[in-house]
Parts: C-alpha cells; structure tokens; sequence
C-alpha cells in the first residue's frame, strides 16, 4: 500500500478510487459514458448515473467501444467506454484498435486483476495481463496502481487520446483500488485539468512556401480531403481553401458533407478521372493507405506530385514521395497555405473539365436511381433514400455493409460536416448500432442508418440499446438474404456459407425488441416509411427487400477477395 494511503487519521474525510475517477472524468468535461458493467465495475455505472451523468449500457463491449469512439470523433474529446476485466476487456479492444487505426480519440477503461495474482499467474477470477494485451493496440497503455495517482492518470489518457494524431488510450484499473480510500483534501489535491490538450502545431514558413510554389504552378491539382479534415472541425476555412483557389476537391467517406456533395467544386462523381489526371494532389487528413491504392499503380495514372497535410510527421511518405510535407494540424497548415496562395490563377479550364463529367456522372445515375425493377435494387431503394435524406440534411447517416455501403455512399449526398459515419479505415462490419448511438447521442439529432444484413447482424442485438434510450434512429436493413448477395446455390446437404435464413423479418425483431418495424418491397414504400420513422421520433427497423442477385462479391473491393484457380476452367 501506499504513503497517501497507508494511514489516514481518524475523523479525516475520505475518498476512494471510484470517486477519485469520476471527479476526474466530469473535470475533464466527459458526461457520457459507453459501456458493459460487471465484476468489478458495476458500482461504477449507479454512481456515475447518481451523479447526474449519462451511462449507456450496452448489450457487447464491443459496440459500447465502437460508440465511445464515434462520440470522441464528433466531440473531439475523448469517448469513454467501461467494461470488465478480461473478456469484456478484450471485446472493447477490438473497438480500442478500431479508433486508434481511425485516429478517433477513445479511452476504455477495464477492471483488471490484481498484480500479485496475475504476475504469479494464480488463476485469478478473469485473470488477464490486460495493460501488455492493449499496447500494441491503442496510442497509450497506462495502469493506476494507487488511488494519488488516478488523477494524473486520466490528465495523461486525456491529452494522449486528444493531442497529435488522436487515438485510443487503454487506463487498466486493478479491482481492489475502487474501493482503496484516501484522505478526500490529499485526493482533490492530486486532480488536475490538462492545459491545451490537443495544441495547434504550426507548419514551418519553409514548408508553407514549398507547397504554395507546387500548387500554384500545377495545371490540374486537386484537393482530397480525409476524416482527420472532417474531424478537425476547422470547416468554414477548408471551405475558403477550396473556393479561394477554385481547385476541384474530392472527399474520402467519411469527409463528404466537409464541403457539400453538391458543391459546384466537387469532383466525387468524377473519381477516376480527377485521380488519374490530377498533377498535384494535396491530401489533408487523408492516409494514402489502401482506400488510395497507397498512392500508386492505375488508380492515379499519370505521376503525380503530393502535397500532404498531417499532424502525424511520420505519415508522410508512407507509401510515395510526398514532394511537400505540410506536418501540423489541419487548421493551422489550411490557413497558412491560404495565405501564401493568395491570388492565385484559378485552374479554371481543369475545374471545368471535371464538372463536366460529374455532372455526365450524375445524370446517368438519376437514371439508374429512377428505374423500376420487380424487386427493389441498391440504385432504386438508395434513390428514394436519398430523395427523403436531403430535406433533412443534418441527419447522421451511419452506413455499413459491402454492396449497402459502396453504393449509398456513392448515392446519398451529403451537405454538412461530419453527418456521415461508415465502416472507416479498416472497412469494419457491425459498427453500425453503437456507431448510431453515439450520433444521436451526441448530436441530439436523428439518425439513419443504412445497413446491409449482413453487417446488422454483427451487432443487431445492441438494437434494444437503441429502444431503451429511445433514440431517433432508424435502421434500414437492405435485406438481400446474404452476404454480399443473396443467390448463392446451396451444395448438396447444407445451407450456403453466404445465406442467411430467407424468412427472417427484421421488422418483427425490432417489435420484439421494442422499436417500431416495418418491412418494405417498393421505393416508394420505403421513403414513406423513412419518412415517417424521422418524423416519429422513433426507434424504427426498415425491412427493404433488395433483389438477392443485386451487388457482387465485396461491392467496389472485390478485388481483395482471394480465389482459386485450381480446378478452375
Ligand atoms: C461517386 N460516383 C458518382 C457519384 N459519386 N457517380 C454519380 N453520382 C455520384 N454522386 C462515381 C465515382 O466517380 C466513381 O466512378 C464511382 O462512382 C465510385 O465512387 P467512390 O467514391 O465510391 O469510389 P471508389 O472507386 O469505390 O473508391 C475506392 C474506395 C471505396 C476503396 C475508396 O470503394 C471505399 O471506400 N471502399 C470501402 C470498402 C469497405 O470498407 N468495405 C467494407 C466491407 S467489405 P468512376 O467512374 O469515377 O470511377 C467486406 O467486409 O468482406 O467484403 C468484405
Ligand atoms: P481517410 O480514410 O478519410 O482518408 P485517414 O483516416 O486515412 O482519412 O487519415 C486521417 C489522417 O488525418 C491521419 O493520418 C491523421 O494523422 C490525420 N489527422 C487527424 N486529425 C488531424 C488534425 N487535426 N490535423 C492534421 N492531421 C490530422
Ligand atoms: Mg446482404
């Protein structure tokens, strides 16, 4: 045991870990907590609750950390998830690693075991070595010993999760520490508030010229603009970078709405195009990871030169040369970069050229959109989607799915910042319903959700998380009968790998699990039901039959997906 512990005079007031914690967290403005409680961490949940604070109770830790991630992305302060130790540890740290490979700032706290125990592998109740399992998993992995420390603790997992390249911190809590007490004067001494957690970090003028120079003398350049832009929350001055220079932008998933789709600049629907004729390029906030071919082969075309914007000093040249590293946050290198570009010579003849073809692009998809078929498919259900999505533009669209996911972000525009949450970086099924929670959660706003069926029911269950709140989401399960597809033929004697039970109503289950439902067969079913789910206010599960021979294998990624050759005519 400790100094501040070890004796405390009679008749001195006390605190223990558990209150030590929550002062900490509400001092650091956390309200909202996401998560599963269990041994030893239930008192946690009834405290917080007494204290006037909100704690989301899921059905699986893992969706609690999708959540708490999804609230820190839209919050820019850390979303926190509780669970136990050990299993409920581990289902977390899938939603851990998720957000730190999103770069979204999350803290998940676990009961863990007692060191005696687990460093002598006792075999204790749930025994794990927790802290060694989550490092390589998140930004930080820190483990509170003593209840003095508790306050530093959660200072450092604050301005880890927050500052540079956000991400995801482990705080590993042994049991007995909850209820280790402390004289209360010494406990509210040992808290404190970090200063500037996430500082503005200043490109250097040297980088700012060298970039400005590249820009100014390309003939096509483009703008690309990834989730760190989104999720900088600087939008009114991405905007003017964008209209300033009069470059064409595109934007990555989860960037769309930064600047509106319908943004006369943007060049979403001219993809390839803007991609493989571009001669300067500059990334901000966006990787050149998987999701850009890693900045190489057909996808770009002809050479290109980069401009990267990052806070992250180590991205660049991750994959490529990147010719002009702007290292700082977002805000701060966009508003340089608009300094020294002003007055520029717009590329006027290139922004033409590419508005001209998202404008061909979009025409032949309202077609597409417009066009009756038997059994709905993913043009005509996204098209009456999206007809009832723009008059309410600052809805949360939360999208999973293979051919669900592919195909509504190409169809449902989006007009404000930060309104669209998906599978993300590493492209995850069963985001969905946590992912929700939090949008609606922290926004206060209605949400739709737009899942295949396959992903729903990765995390289905979590919708009576939804219901129990009473939150205004609507799920809209595109329900083809499959993964990927839904005709798949069945070998002899058993039910295809692909399939799921053709007769399951979604509808029915979000009945049972206390929501509205309502299944659907035609477009214009399912924008009344839409519309009406966002007018009720209410928890609702839209049952959209999609053709089963809609989509192919892995939507726009079937690519990535492995055959075999042998055998094969
Ligand atoms: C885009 N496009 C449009 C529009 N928007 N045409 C008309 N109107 C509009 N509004 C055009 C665009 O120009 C492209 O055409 C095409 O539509 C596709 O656009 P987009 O943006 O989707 O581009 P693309 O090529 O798909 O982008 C590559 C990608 C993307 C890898 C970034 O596919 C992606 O984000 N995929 C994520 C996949 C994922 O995470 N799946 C999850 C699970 S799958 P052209 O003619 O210009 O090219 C899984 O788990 O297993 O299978 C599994
Ligand atoms: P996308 O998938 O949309 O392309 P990524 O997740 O690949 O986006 O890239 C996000 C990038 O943004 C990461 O490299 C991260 O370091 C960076 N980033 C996140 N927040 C900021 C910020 N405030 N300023 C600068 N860069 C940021
Ligand atoms: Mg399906």
């Amino acid at each position: 045991m400790t100094n501040a512990t070890a004796v405390v005079p009679e008749g001195v007031e006390l605190t223990d870990g558990f209150h030590l914690l929550m002062d900490a967290l509400e001092m650091n403005g956390i309200t909202n907590i996401y998560g599963l409680l269990g041994i030893p961490v239930t008192e946690i949940g009834r405290m917080w609750q007494a204290r006037g604070n909100k704690f989301y109770s899921f059905r699986n830790e893992q969706n609690a950390g999708y959540a708490a991630s999804v609230a820190g992305y839209l919050t820019k302060k850390p979303g926190v998830c509780v669970t136990v130790s050990a299993p409920g540890f581990l289902n977390g740290l899938t939603a851990l690693a998720n957000a730190t490979t999103n770069c979204f700032p999350m803290i998940l706290i676990s009961g863990s075991s007692e060191r005696e125990i687990v460093d002598l592998q006792q075999g204790d109740y749930e025994e794990m070595d927790q802290l060694n399992i989550a490092r390589p998993h998140c930004k930080a992995s820190f483990r509170i010993n003593r209840p003095e420390d508790i306050g530093v603790a959660v200072v450092r997992a604050v301005r880890t999760a927050l500052s540079g390249r956000p991400g995801g911190v482990y705080l590993d809590i042994p049991a007995r520490l909850f209820s280790t007490v402390m004289s209360a004067e010494e406990g509210k001494k040992s808290l404190w508030v970090p200063v500037d957690p996430a500082p503005a970090q200043i490109p250097a003028p040297s980088a700012v010229q060298r970039a400005a120079e590249l820009i100014k003398n390309a003939k096509k350049p483009l703008i690309l603009l990834g989730k760190g832009a989104a999720y900088a929350q600087c939008d009114a001055d991405i905007k003017a970078l964008v209209e300033e220079t009069g470059i064409p932008f595109t934007p990555m998933s989860m960037a769309k709405g930064l600047v509106s789709d319908t943004h006369p600049q943007c060049g979403a629907a001219a993809r390839s195009m803007v991609l493989q004729e571009s001669d300067v390029v500059v990334l901000i906030g966006a990787r050149l990871n998987w999701l850009l071919s890693h900045g190489k082969g057909k996808t770009w075309g002809n050479p290109k030169k980069f401009v990267q914007i990052d806070i992250q000093a180590n991205e660049i040249d991750s994959n490529v040369q990147i010719h002009a590293p702007l290292v700082g946050d977002v805000q701060s290198c966009v508003n340089a970069l608009r300094d020294a570009l002003k007055g520029m010579n717009k590329p006027t003849e290139w922004m033409n050229a590419v508005a001209e073809r998202a404008a061909g692009s979009r025409a032949k998809l309202a077609t597409k959109l417009s066009t009756a078929t038997p059994v709905m498919n993913y043009h005509n259900s996204l098209g009456a989607i999206r007809d009832v999505l723009k008059n309410y533009p600052d809805i949360t669209l939360v999208n999973e799915g293979a051919n669900a996911l592919d195909n509504a972000r190409m169809v449902i525009d989006q007009y404000l910042p930060r309104k669209r949450v998906d599978t993300g970086t590493w492209g995850v099924m069963g985001i969905g319903m946590g992912s929700a929670a939090a949008a609606a959660v922290e926004t206060g706003k209605p949400v739709v959700a737009i899942c295949g069926d396959s992903a729903f029911g990765f995390s289905a269950m979590e919708y009576e998380t939804l219901t129990r709140y009473n939150l205004p989401v609507t799920v809209i399960v595109m329900n083809n009968g499959g993964i990927y597809r839904g005709d798949e033929a069945s070998p002899e004697h058993q039910f295809s790998c692909m399939l799921f039970n053709p007769n399951t109503r979604y509808d029915q289950l979000s009945i049972a699990l206390g929501g509205e439902g309502v299944r659907v067969n035609t477009p214009e079913e399912l924008a009344k039901a839409l519309e009406d789910s966002i007018k009720s206010g209410k928890t609702t599960i839209i049952d959209a039959i999609i053709d089963p021979a809609a989509g192919v294998e892995s939507g726009r990624i079937g690519n990535l997906n492995i055959v075999s050759t042998i055998g094969k005519k």
